[in-house]
């Protein structure tokens, strides 16, 4: 800590709050002590983890690779962890979490089992009064907070009609039950074919007596043909691991994947279903970066879509269900998927495929679910319905700004950022990994790292010089918002009814939401924000 840096005074209870600790809130914790300011963080479960405290269902795991899905801030503890899977598996990530908790000692500084309730903006006083409730309301004040809320923790339980009325249980993929679920023996149906029933759905089809899956939309997935890690591969990861995140910085993901930014459109089919079947074969996410133009480009689009529909056609027997697997939309438009031997689980005799595109699932019964005229009985359902992406978590909390503006009021149409870290008239808040940053787009552990860094470098910036409040300037947020929209624009992402834009949720407004213009020009955006001396924002 340089000698300039003091412990500011504190008037609040705390320089800062931390809401949330995932991944965000522990390193936000971490680079708070280091600076020498005093930070509370608040959690809601009783451990660390966020996202991967909570979607403990059956095959969860990341769709990034392990060694890259990692802190890079500590040399040492890069060093010092070893993954032992390709694509590492929830429990595993969970446990690194409690690793790094307990390695920097971070408990001490999180309250466990407390929901923060409200955050409200005290202008008299410059500071947050945020409420917070254990079982019992109290209050605390801090110069800041820090929402570290997760952009995929509150989970979206569709209103079906009777869903109290079911006999047995019914389970959310982003809620599980910590002790787990056995199936054995049962009839369950799952609702949902995203990611979250993508990996679980192979795994449940292991244990229960009858499957029966209800497929909304058909979702792209590609095998993640995971493994063990050879030693030799991490010995060689950890040789170069600087080399290996330099390069992983540099892509548009955060994530480092073999890229190709030539076009498909120049190469005879013959060549591009070879590079295809090669990346199939390889596996993982890391099937888009075959051409540069898979995602801008409808006809490049399809070549990429229809090699995995015959790869759909080829696991899958029953050419109808085949068929009904087969996306229609944009590969890669809704987040492209990652799984192990999801399509041919559905060659297995006790599983079945229900479309529910045409005719909506008309209720949950007593016994199980109807649709379309049949009756399902099932002694378990499983909604594997997602999540209110992005703002749903930050809604959940009575937010309110200069004036007591609410946050959900303000962003009724759409959030409204600067660089998807700070939001006009709510000052001294910051979001991490929120709407308007590249987030979910990419490899969310660098991009946390970021905006913590950028988070922790400007509280500095401001005690040393004497500013005790910062707030984005109107003309900036509205130019981050046109350049986000712009960027979106271009691409075929924002063209699908996907959680990115809102459109799982019911009446949520339809708004691409986070920034795709790339993890390396978003970094050095900010970067010059910060050489200009905190351009759009005001500082007082
Ligand atoms: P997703 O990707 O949002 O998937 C949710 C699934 O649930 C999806 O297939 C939805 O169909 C389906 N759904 C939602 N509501 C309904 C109703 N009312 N009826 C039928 N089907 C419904 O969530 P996940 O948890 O799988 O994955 C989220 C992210 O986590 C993922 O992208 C990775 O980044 C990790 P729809 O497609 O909306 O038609």
């Amino acid at each position: 800590m340089p000698d300039s840096v003091q412990r500011s005074a504190a008037e609040t209870d705390f320089d800062v709050v931390v809401v949330g600790a995932g991944f965000a809130g522990m390193y936000m914790l971490y680079r708070l002590r280091g600076l020498g300011m005093s930070a509370r963080v608040y959690e809601t479960g009783d451990g660390v983890g966020g996202t991967w405290y909570w979607n403990r269902y059956p095959g969860a795991r990341c769709d990034v690779e392990s060694v890259q899905y990692s802190y890079q801030f500590d040399k040492e503890l890069e060093q010092e962890w070893t993954w032992s899977e390709r694509y590492s598996p929830q429990p595993e990530i969970l446990k690194y979490a409690n690793h790094v908790a307990d390695r920097y000692d971070l408990r001490k500084d999180i309250q466990f089992n407390t929901k923060v309730t409200s955050a409200v903006f005290n202008e008299a006083e410059n500071a947050w009064t945020v409420t917070v409730d254990d079982g019992e309301s109290s209050v605390v004040t801090a110069r800041h907070v820090v929402m570290a809320t997760g952009c995929l923790s509150s989970f979206n339980k569709p209103k079906f009609k009777g869903l109290d009325d079911f006999k047995g249980p019914i389970y959310h993929t982003g809620h599980w039950p910590h002790d787990g679920v056995d199936f054995t023996g049962m009839r369950v149906g799952v609702i949902g074919t995203g990611s979250s029933a993508i990996q679980s759905i192979p795994e449940i089809a292991k244990q229960a007596k009858h499957l029966t899956v209800f497929q909304r939309t058909a979702n792209y997935t590609i095998p993640a043909r995971n493994r063990e890690l050879e030693e030799e591969f991490v010995k060689s990861v950890k040789a170069d691991y600087q080399g290996l995140r330099e390069k992983a910085k540099k892509m548009p993901s955060g994530y480092f994947f073999p890229f190709n930014p030539g076009s498909v459109l120049e190469v005879p089919e013959e060549e591009y279903r070879r590079e295809y079947r090669k990346r199939w074969e390889i596996g993982g996410t890391g099937y888009l970066g075959a051409y540069g133009d898979l995602l801008v480009n409808t006809q490049a689009n399809k070549t990429a879509a229809e090699f995995v529909k015959d790869m759909i056609r080829e696991t899958v027997k029953d050419p109808e269900v085949a068929e009904l697997l087969c996306p229609t939309n944009i590969i890669g438009c809704k987040r492209l998927c990652v799984d192990t031997d999801y399509y041919a689980t559905y060659n297995l005799p006790h599983v079945k495929l229900v479309d529910v595109s045409k005719t909506p699932i008309k209720a949950i019964t007593p016994d199980g679910l109807s649709h379309d005229g049949v009756e399902y009985e099932f002694d378990a359902i499983v909604l594997a319905t997602g999540f209110d992406a992005m703002t749903g978590a930050l809604f959940n909390i009575d937010i309110r700004g200069r004036g007591g503006e609410p946050l959900k009021e303000k962003w009724h149409g759409g959030p409204q950022t600067y660089l998807g870290l700070t939001t006009v008239g709510f000052p001294n808040m910051f979001t991490i990994t929120g709407p308007g940053s590249p987030s979910v787009l990419t490899n969310m552990l660098p991009s946390i790292e970021q905006h913590v860094d950028f988070i922790a470098d400007c509280l500095v910036y401001m005690r040393e010089n004497g500013h005790a409040v910062i707030e984005p300037e109107r003309q900036a947020e509205l130019d981050w918002g046109k350049h986000v929209n712009e960027v979106a624009d271009l691409s075929l992402r924002s063209t699908c009814a996907s959680w990115y834009v809102g459109a799982n949720v019911p009446g949520k407004p339809r708004v691409f939401m986070p920034y795709i213009g790339g993890f390396p020009r978003y970094v050095q955006e900010c970067e010059r924000v910060v050489e200009n001396g905190y351009e759009g924002f005001a500082l007082a």
